[in-house]
Formats: C-alpha cells, sequence, structure tokens
C-alpha cells in the first residue's frame, strides 16, 4: 500500500487553525506532536506574513518534522515567495534594489506584503538556516510540487535538480538583485489558467517530470470568482493537470490538509 501523503499550502501566520487542521487529519495529537506515524506530509511554503504567528508556524513545522522523521513519516516543505522577502528583509532591510524602475527595497515590499515585525524579531539562526536550505521545487508520487503557479522557476535550471541548487546558491549569497529577481519571478501567477491553461502545465510536467502540478500562492476563491469561506476543497483545474491547495486562510477561507493523490468527488 502506498504511504498516505497530503498537501498543505499557504499558512500565513495561523498557526493554531494550521494544528487544528492537521489534527483534524489525525497528523498531530491534542499536544499539536506528529501521530501521522508513516505518512508523508509536504507543505508548499508562505509560513509567514499577513497572520500572526508566522514564526511559530515554523517552529511548528520544524518540530514535526523532527518527530515524523523519528516515527519513520516525513514532513518537507518547499519555499514561497514570503519566505524569500523574510528572509530578503532579514539580510537586506531597506538596502535599495538597483533597478531602472525607481526606488524598491525588500523593505518596503515586505511591508506592504503583509511583513510581521514580531516574525523578524523572533527570527534565529537555526530559522534561517533551515529557511535558507529548503526546495523550491519537488516531487512525491506522480506529483510535481510548487510554491506559485508560474513558469519562472525554469529561469533557475531546466530539472528539478538544477532549479533548486541554483536557489540555493543564490540564498547562500548576499547578491540582492539576484535575491530581489527570485522573489519578484516567484510572485507571478496564474500560468495554467485559460485556453492554453493545461497544455501549459502538459509542457512543464513533460519536462520536469510528474503526472499533475499541486501549487499553492493562488488563492482557489480568487480563481473560481467567490468567497474563501465557501471553499472546501482544493481546486482542480486545467484538464485535471494541475490542482490548487490555497484555501486562503488569511482571507477567511479553510486550512486544507489534501491527501494525495486527490480526486474530486462525485
Ligand atoms: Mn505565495
Amino acid at each position: 500500500m502506498d504511504v498516505p501523503t497530503y498537501v498543505v499550502g499557504d499558512v500565513h501566520g495561523h498557526r493554531d487553525e494550521l494544528a487544528d487542521a492537521l489534527r483534524e487529519s489525525k497528523l498531530v495529537d491534542e499536544n499539536d506532536e506528529w501521530c501521522g506515524a508513516d505518512a508523508h506530509l509536504w507543505f508548499l511554503g508562505d509560513f509567514v506574513d499577513r497572520g500572526p504567528d508566522g514564526v511559530g508556524v515554523i517552529d511548528l513545522v520544524m518540530r514535526l518534522q523532527e518527530q515524523a522523521a523519528e516515527a519513520g513519516g516525513s514532513v518537507q516543505a518547499l519555499l514561497g515567495n514570503h519566505e524569500i522577502l523574510l528572509l530578503g528583509m532579514y539580510h537586506f532591510g531597506d538596502t535599495e534594489v538597483p533597478s531602472d524602475f525607481g526606488p524598491r527595497s525588500f523593505a518596503r515590499s515586505w511591508e506592504i506584503n503583509g511583513g510581521q515585525p514580531e516574525d523578524q524579531d523572533a527570527l534565529t539562526d537555526d530559522h534561517i538556516e533551515w529557511l535558507s536550505t529548503r526546495p523550491l521545487i519537488a516531487h512525491t508520487g506522480k506529483h510535481l510540487l510548487m510554491h506559485s503557479d508560474t513558469l519562472e522557476y525554469l529561469d533557475w535550471g531546466d530539472t528539478e535538480e538544477e532549479i533548486n541548487e541554483t536557489a540555493q546558491e543564490i540564498l547562500a549569497g548576499n547578491d540582492l538583485a539576484t535575491w530581489w529577481d527570485v522573489w519578484r519571478r516567484m510572485t507571478t501567477r496564474y500560468a495554467f489558467r485559460g485556453a492554453h491553461g493545461a497544455e501549459v502545465a502538459a509542457q512543464l510536467l513533460e519536462q520536469l517530470g510528474g503526472e499533475r502540478i499541486v501549487h499553492g500562492h493562488s488563492v482557489i476563491a480568487d480563481q473560481l470568482g467567490i468567497h474563501p469561506t465557501q471553499i472546501e476543497a482544493p481546486y482542480l483545474y486545467a484538464g485535471g493537470k494541475v490542482l490548487g491547495v490555497d484555501g486562503g486562510l488569511f482571507v477567511g477561507g479553510p486550512c486544507l490538509v489534501v491527501p494525495l493523490p486527490w480526486e474530486p468527488e462525485d
């Protein structure tokens, strides 16, 4: 039998809602300790910003990662654009980005995009080290996991390994312009929507591998034109080639813990 596998999208500082959702899926117990045995749990990034306790989310994920590994399971995490923003703010603050398009800085973007001073204050060397070494994309089973619904990842390489390696080199360095470029590219969205969405998704899957893309970053309710409180399930689209899992926690939607492979109910 396949190992039970779950994926969680953008938590954005809602630590307690995440714990409750994981408890409902029987992955953590009443004390927020791992009880998922050999299950595999993937996070698609955007742990921080907009909500009250981003570093609390990171702490929970880091602890569950250790506990799951001890239990024969696995907790893994990708970086979202908001982790790049958090780290960029931490490393570069209000240093101006070299640009022809007027003044810009991580500090300004961080503020505009829901950055929380408490999160910056709570960051430790352990958090920085852990975050800076997470991948941007990954595969689990037949799924290609990525935070953002964008093709911009291909700018860093032609394979999963190349993309993650390039990103990690950038994040290990101190070149503000290339850091900024990662933030900017990962903030784009909607590559798999519209008349050619299925075709675009199929091409990306052919190149990077996998049969279905699973992403966060773009709130499902925005894609469907309904209110986030109406969301109860992930969003399968682009001819079934793409699954969006961001329930829109920061705008009142649910924290979806999505079992993979996910199939819509009839
Ligand atoms: Mn995002």
